[in-house]
């Protein structure tokens, strides 16, 4: 595949209520998006990297700069997914700016070939089972309001953000008032350290799936030792970065879930290969969420139907985070969202909303 150009849009994307975590409070999405036009075809890469380097290290204009400086210039002439990944490899970092490369250009590949980002990925299912992220809130009636308003539009597991001091009682409140029968897992973004060991096992109290990264992204060793200390499952999150990280703690019992996300592995041809890790080693996964799009979300849906994705995705609906997404909004049925069957991400950016919130553009012609 030879490519013609790409274009590097930004798009602002106004939520639909600020989503506060342990790291801050976001009340809009800051989106880096490429469009990898060959002569057959378009791709989209969403680039999930935050405006500010909250999450992890990386942050949209960072990740800009090293698509134009570094990564970009570094293609072969002729590419695929596979050769992207491969001429990537020797720069350090910059994960989820990877990602976005890899990913449109894979969608390109795909759309040529007429093959879906499902088929592609060996996806076993044609529907994948949802849940949603709930932010932390001023009070627990808020909280309790909100997650009835999302147990009511059927999703089937809820996530709680916490974070020292808002830890026990939502859990605790969430559990009286929904029932022992609700899925229900935690957040911690990093939040904790290991002193916390002994108010983080007060959690065991109440049947949760996991704890998601309660200490700092590269505590491994800390988080096996906190493994020790408490029932919970603990699941990873930040500190998964390659199927190396995903190798080194399952081997120093660091972690028993993972979570998957494209984004901060560096594309989905990574994403595949730990959860083929994860699987020969009886570890479930599940598909992450950054707040994607649509077109982000097309290929998280389709991840996530692959045979190792055991425990229901943070893959919403749309409306969860967008008033208006910028392709025909992915919608919740009985729980679930249907896997994309079109060639490539099988979904397309409707050009007058996309336009409407591009707040940039350059094309960078090869
Ligand atoms: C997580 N996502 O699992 C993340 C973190 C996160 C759905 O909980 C703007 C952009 C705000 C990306 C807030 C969910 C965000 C963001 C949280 C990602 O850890
Ligand atoms: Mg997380």
């Amino acid at each position: 595949m030879k490519i013609t150009g790409i274009e590097l849009r930004r798009i602002a994307m106004p939520l639909r209520a600020p989503f506060r975590t342990s790291f801050g409070v976001e009340t809009a999405r800051d989106i880096l998006l490429l469009r990898v036009v060959t002569p057959e075809a378009e791709g989209w890469g969403e680039c999930v990297a935050m405006s500010d380097p909250l999450y992890n290290s990386e942050y949209v204009d960072g990740a800009v700069d090293v698509l134009k400086r570094f990564f970009i210039p570094a293609l072969p002439e002729r590419v695929d997914a596979l050769s992207v990944k491969r001429a990537l490899k020797p720069f350090k970092g910059h994960k989820m700016a990877k990602a976005a490369l890899e990913t449109g250009v894979l969608d390109a590949q795909l759309r040529t070939a007429g093959q879906s980002f499902g088929s592609f990925l060996g996806a076993s299912r044609d529907r994948v089972p949802c849940g949603v992220s709930v932010g932390i809130m001023d009070s627990i009636p808020q909280l309790l309001e909100s997650v009835g308003e999302f147990v009511d539009e059927g999703y089937v597991r809820i996530k709680l953000k916490i974070e020292p001091g808002w830890d026990l009682a939502p859990v605790r409140a969430v559990r009286e008032r929904f029932g022992d029968d609700l899925l229900l897992q935690v957040d911690a973004n990093a939040a904790y350290t290991l002193a916390d060991a002994r108010q983080l096992a007060k959690l065991d109290a109440f049947d949760l799936l996991l704890i998601e990264q309660p200490l700092a992204d590269d505590d491994l060793v800390q988080h096996a030792q906190l493994a020790k200390q408490m029932r919970t499952p603990i699941c990873l999150d930040e500190s998964i970065e390659s199927v190396e990280d995903a190798a080194a703690a399952i081997t120093l019992g660091s972690a028993s879930i993972i979570n998957i996300k494209p984004g901060r592995v560096g594309g989905y041809l990574e994403a595949k290969a730990i959860h083929d890790l994860c699987v020969a080693h009886g570890v479930p996964v599940w598909c992450g969420g950054m707040l994607e799009t649509g077109l982000g979300r097309a290929a998280n849906v389709a991840l996530a139907a692959l045979p190792g994705f055991i425990l229901p995705g943070d893959t919403s609906a749309s409306r969860r985070y967008y008033a208006t997404d910028i392709t025909t909004p992915f919608e919740l049925a009985d729980g679930h969202l249907d896997v994309p069957t079109g060639p490539g991400l099988g979904i397309d950016p409707i050009v007058d909303i996309l336009d409407s919130v591009t707040t940039s553009s350059e094309w960078i012609k090869f």
